[in-house]
């Protein structure tokens, strides 16, 4: 789109002008610098606020920006004040106190992604749901590649939207998170899913009905809705009148469907690929693969290219990624696993071999459900983190439990009862950020403390 289109657009959506509109960032983290970035080549006035002493883009931003306003350690209420629009990060909640008092003054919110759809006019697919959002996000992309596509993919996943857009691309495929989804009004994808909804982040969202409203978002308009017969939630979201394309591990009557018995990835009636062949650990990951194939026929890509970029992927780091392997005991990376639905997803398939590291922050969940899944899958449970007695709950007391203070002191209450033919497994079912930076850095680790042990 030109420039002046976009700027027409944001006028028309918006009321955002040159002329008359002071635009108020809420966080200073990577959502807030892309807004600026934008802002400032659309020559939009602006300032910052972000809660935090010492938000961490701080300086970065300084540097870029010298003369613009930047109120830190609180929410600035002159600045609320002067603005006419609020652009509030994922991270921050929009019942934040002042957010409220502007909000009721009439000022407008809008979000990061409103904002990229704003000035887009080329594809969007939107991929959402509780677990698998990035899994799929990245291998759609690779799959658009393997067409010869020339595609861009970020959001949640990593690079903000709106710094996609210099990438100029045909298709734009994002991840998007409760928390954008919720401030998003303008978003119309042409396909779009909600993978799973599970239970998570009740500390923001009110209960499950809200949160998973939030997601059903990502269906506004009328675009191709790609949803997961294996979960009732999402089967709740259809519309009538909507072009549908079903996925499933369990139903055959789906439109992209696992066979089990004959272990087999079918589009109707027809064979996709083996699902031996399909390079990722765990049946959810063979619901993810299906999903994505099913992303990729809504928006044209052909199956052989699914099929070529498929068969090349890795899958990503940090999600049931094998570490070390030594004296038969093989050692399991999934620091990605940050609700239960994410831990029971790594157990299945395990008999009373596996010692589950586990605990975090717990987002407001209760573990319980975790339950029978533990039961069945491990040998012994270690927790760690601020919820860990939310863990220790929902071990029976048939599997034996211990506790350690930190990463190191888990692995290594670990390495002290493995045996051949265990599975050593980091999926915490909560987030990491109670004792490290996040999810990354609690794998880093994990992997680190594992090297100590088995070399
Ligand atoms: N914060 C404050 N005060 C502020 C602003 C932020 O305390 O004034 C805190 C937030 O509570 C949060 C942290 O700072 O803990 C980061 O918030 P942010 O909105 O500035 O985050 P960004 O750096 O812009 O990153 C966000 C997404 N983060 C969140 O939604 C928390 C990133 O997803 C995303 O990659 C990025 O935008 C680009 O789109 C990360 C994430 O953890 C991976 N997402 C959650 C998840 O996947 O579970 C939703
Ligand atoms: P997200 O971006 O939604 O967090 P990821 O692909 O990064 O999803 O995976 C996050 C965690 O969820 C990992 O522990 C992974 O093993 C697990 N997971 C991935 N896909 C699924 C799924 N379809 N169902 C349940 N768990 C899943």
């Amino acid at each position: 789109m030109e420039k002046q289109e976009q700027l027409n657009s944001l006028e028309s959506n918006f009321a955002i002008n040159r002329e008359d509109s002071k635009l108020l960032i809420v966080g200073l983290g990577a959502t807030g610098l892309s807004v600026a970035n934008f802002l400032t080549s659309m020559e939009i006035k602006f300032a910052v606020v972000d809660s935090r002493e010492k938000p961490p883009l701080v300086q970065e931003f300084s540097e870029q920006f010298p003369y613009i306003g930047v109120f830190t350690g609180g929410f600035d209420r002159a600045a609320f004040e002067v603005a006419t629009h609020l652009v509030v990060s994922p991270g921050v909640d929009i019942k934040e106190p002042s957010i409220q008092v502007a909000l009721k003054q009439g000022k407008a919110l809008v979000s990061d992604i409103d904002l990229f759809a704003a000035v887009n006019d080329k594809p969007i697919v939107g991929i959402t749901g509780s677990n698998g959002k990035s899994t799929v996000t990245t291998l759609l992309g690779r799959m658009a590649e393997a067409a010869g596509i020339n595609v861009a993919v970020g959001g949640n996943l990593g690079m903000p939207a709106l710094d996609l857009l210099d990438q100029q691309a045909d298709l734009y495929v994002l991840e998007l998170s409760s928390f954008q989804l919720e401030r998003t009004h303008l978003l119309q994808a042409t396909a779009a899913t909600v993978l799973n909804v599970t239970e998570d982040h009740l500390d923001r969202h009110q209960n499950m009905d809200v949160y998973a409203h939030e997601k059903q978002r990502v269906f506004r308009g009328q675009g191709v809705m790609v949803l997961n017969a294996d979960d009732a939630i999402v089967m709740d979201m259809r519309e009538s009148g909507r072009n549908m394309i079903s996925f499933s591990v369990t139903d055959n009557q789906a439109d992209y469907w696992l066979d089990q018995q004959a272990g087999k990835l079918m589009h109707r009636n027809e064979e996709i690929i083996s699902s031996d062949i399909v390079p990722l650990e765990g049946v959810h990951n063979l619901s993810n693969v299906l999903a994505t194939m099913a992303l990729g026929e809504a928006i044209g890509i052909e199956k052989q290219a699914m099929i070529d970029a498929l068969e090349s992927f890795k899958g990503l780091d940090h999600r049931m990624q094998k570490v070390a392997e030594k004296n038969g005991v093989i050692w399991i990376n999934d620091s990605k696993s940050t609700n239960a639905g994410a831990c029971i997803a790594a157990l299945k398939g395990y008999f009373h071999n596996v010692i589950l590291i586990a605990g975090g922050d717990a987002k407001g969940a209760d573990l319980s459900e975790l339950r029978p899944a533990i039961q069945q899958a491990c040998k012994q449970v270690i927790t760690m983190g601020k919820d860990a007695g939310e863990v220790a709950a929902a071990v029976s007391e048939t599997v034996p439990l211990e506790h350690a203070e930190n990463i190191q002191q888990a692995v290594r209450l670990a390495a002290s009862c493995a045996k051949e033919g265990d599975i050593v497994l980091l999926s915490p079912a909560c987030a990491s950020l109670d004792q490290f930076k996040n999810y990354v850095e609690r794998g880093n680790r994990f992997t680190e403390a594992v090297m100590g042990v088995v070399t």
